[in-house]
């Protein structure tokens, strides 16, 4: 399914076996180094979401090794099996073996959702590669807004996400404005073990040291 160009959504992409492999590592990368937290905006303002990082640290607006937030510390590693899941994520949306291939994610954000977080409308523009971003959801559903490239209002379409979905976002879409405006808690499967919905983005920043 493509809402727009270069977006394709993928419903149950990720089987349950694999979702539970990835609810687990999602536990571990939240207890540390840099542990995961509510973001703090420089106006002021708090991330009703809470996020943990490996590879690069986002912390608002810009990529950075160490999390000055949280006593400095050097964020984990993005996993090579991490990255590889997002090599066979965008080969099978695009159904082109090639751009999986040269999908060099080096950074993942993992955000989680309990009943009341909500993310606004934004574009993620502080990576310097135009190369797709790779969504994984996990977990409650929940309405994920998808908007244009222009403005952060209206034309938009409301697409409802569940656990195991995957979206890539590349070409045209890659810039576009996108929300979650909410989550459906309580509906994740119970054998998942997990109260709230986490979403993995994989990313190229186009960042080296
Ligand atoms: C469309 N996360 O971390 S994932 C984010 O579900 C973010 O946690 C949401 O937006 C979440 O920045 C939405 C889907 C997503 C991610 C990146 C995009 C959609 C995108 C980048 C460009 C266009
Ligand atoms: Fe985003």
């Amino acid at each position: 399914r493509e809402p727009a160009p270069g977006a394709v959504h993928v419903p149950g992409w990720l089987p349950p076996d694999e979702q539970r492999r990835l609810v687990a590592a999602c536990r571990d990368w939240a207890r540390g180094p840099v542990p995961m937290r509510h973001t703090r905006l420089p106006r002021g303002g708090v991330m009703s979401v809470r996020t943990v990082c490996l590879g690069w640290h986002w912390a608002p607006y810009r990529y950075t090794r160490t999390a000055d937030d949280a006593g400095g510390g050097r964020v984990a590693e993005l996993p090579d099996w991490l990255a590889a899941l997002g090599r066979r994520a965008v080969a099978e949306a695009y159904d082109d073996p090639a751009a999986g291939a040269a999908y060099a994610p080096d950074t993942a954000l993992v955000n989680f959702y309990d009943a009341g977080a909500r993310m606004g409308m934004h574009q993620d523009k502080d990576e310097k590669s135009d190369a797709p971003v790779v969504s994984l959801s996990l977990g409650d559903s929940c309405v994920f807004r998808f908007g244009n490239t222009e403005t952060r209002t209206k034309p938009y379409t409301d697409v409802e996400l569940a656990s195991g979905d995957l979206f890539v976002f590349g070409g045209p879409s890659r810039f576009a404005y996108h929300a979650v405006p909410r989550t459906h808690p309580g509906t994740a499967d119970p054998a998942l073990g997990l109260a709230g919905r986490l979403n993995i983005t994989l990313r190229e920043t186009g960042l080296t040291d």
